[in-house]
């Protein structure tokens, strides 16, 4: 006896079923700019490694808390082993000098802060990723209990930080400075743990500084001395290297990457039942991200994002007040329904609690590769019939 050929609609039902299996679980999403379109992602990736970066593995961009595994990295390919025992942080030019040991910094009262971490030139024009960046757990003393433990500042109205990675020719260690009161308004932490665990040799061990809301070259990895001065620092890293020109008037200035700026971005595209679930993280520095849209159409309509604010995250979470997380990014997520398959240009846009807006183009005034805002454009290719 032979089989009665299926229905029509059995074969169909069918069809989709066998679809779906098919389907891959996420999609990948493909910068329009930048090194990955010039060389392909996995060049790109290998220029990056050569220059000391590595960036953030996708997964760890849409969630509240990114892992150490995978973390992004970036300094001068230099990582001091440090022996516990004889670690010393050095703190001079404030009222009273003083040589910590390990065990002094760690019965010091710590506190706890969740930021984002990025460095200053990522998502730029040429790194067309954005992959520079992650969001972790700190804890130890803050700078400012630090600074009690020497008698206050003293007359020191900015600081320097030198890392104990010796570098090449210069024999001295990374170092980046900011004022006493970018320190303050930040909330600068001496972070001895990432997400509950000493730090890893890669990430600082045993000391690091974190500055919530200002961009990562100012997070000196392996902090060995601290150096109090009556003017602002004037190291290679803050008078050149991480430098924009910025227009004032009919003159173009150099200005120091500090503060970071409103941005937001979709980093992960996951299979969502008969859909897609796009998810990413927005963030302002000192700005609380008030809204996220996502446009699946190149940005000819934009739909409003469910947000996941860290506020609300970590609300049951009695070792973190509000203002340790005043420096994290939020977690966006939307239900992307494409009517048919095909290559669609999405992104998302954040603003702020005063209504600003991610800016959509590059801002004419400001020349450099530091603090690059605007909207990242990503590339999709859903499958399916067209
Ligand atoms: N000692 C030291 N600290 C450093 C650097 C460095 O090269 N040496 N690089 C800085 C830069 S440019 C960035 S973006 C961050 C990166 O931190 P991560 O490698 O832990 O992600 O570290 C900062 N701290
Ligand atoms: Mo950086």
């Amino acid at each position: 006896m032979t089989t009665p050929p299926a229905p029509a609609d059995t074969r169909a039902l069918v069809d989709a079923r066998e679809a779906a299996l098919a389907m891959p679980e996420e999609l990948a999403l493909r910068p329009l700019e930048g090194l990955p379109t010039w060389f392909g992602e996995r060049v790109a990736q290998a220029l990056l490694r050569a220059v000391s970066m590595e960036e953030q593995s996708p997964a760890g961009l849409s969630s509240m808390v990114t892992p150490v595994a995978g973390y992004f990295r970036r300094d001068r390919h230099v990582h001091p082993s440090i022996d516990a025992a004889s670690y010393r942080l050095e703190i001079r030019g404030v009222a009273a000098a003083r040589t910590l040991t390990l065990d002094d910094l760690r019965a010091m009262p710590w506190e706890e802060r969740v930021l984002v971490q990025e460095c200053a030139g990522n998502g730029n024009h040429m790194m067309g990723s954005a992959g520079l960046r992650g969001q972790a757990r700190w804890r130890g003393p803050s700078l400012e209990r630090v600074l009690e433990a020497c008698g206050g500042p003293g007359e020191a109205s900015h600081f320097a930080f030198h890392g104990l990675d010796r570098l090449g020719m210069l024999k001295a260690g990374y170092h980046y400075g900011l004022s006493l009161e970018e320190l303050r308004r930040s909330r600068a932490l001496i972070a001895l743990e990432m997400n509950g665990a000493p730090l890893s040799r890669r990430h600082g061990f045993p000391a690091r500084l974190v500055v919530p809301k200002i961009y990562s070259m100012s997070h000196v990895k392996w902090l060995g001395r601290i150096e109090g001065k009556q003017a602002p620092h004037d190291g290679i890293h803050n008078r050149w290297v991480f430098t924009n020109q910025e227009r004032r008037g009919d003159r173009w200035v150099r200005v120091q990457a500090r503060w970071i700026g409103l941005k937001s971005v979709i980093s992960c595209c996951r299979r969502d039942g008969d859909g897609w679930l796009l998810l990413g993280s927005a963030w302002g520095g000192e700005r609380p991200i008030a809204r996220v849209e996502v446009s699946t159409d190149g940005g000819s309509t934009w739909q409003e994002a469910a947000l996941d604010r860290p506020h609300e995250h970590f609300s049951g979470d009695a070792g973190l007040r509000p203002e340790d997380l005043d420096g994290a990014w939020a977690v966006f997520s939307y239900r992307w329904r494409p009517a048919a398959g095909g290559s669609y240009t999405i992104a998302s846009r954040a603003f702020d609690a005063d209504g600003e807006a991610q800016r959509m183009e590059e801002d004419p005034a400001v020349r450099g590769h530091f603090n690059q805002t605007r909207v990242k454009w990503r590339r999709v290719v859903v499958p399916g019939p067209k």
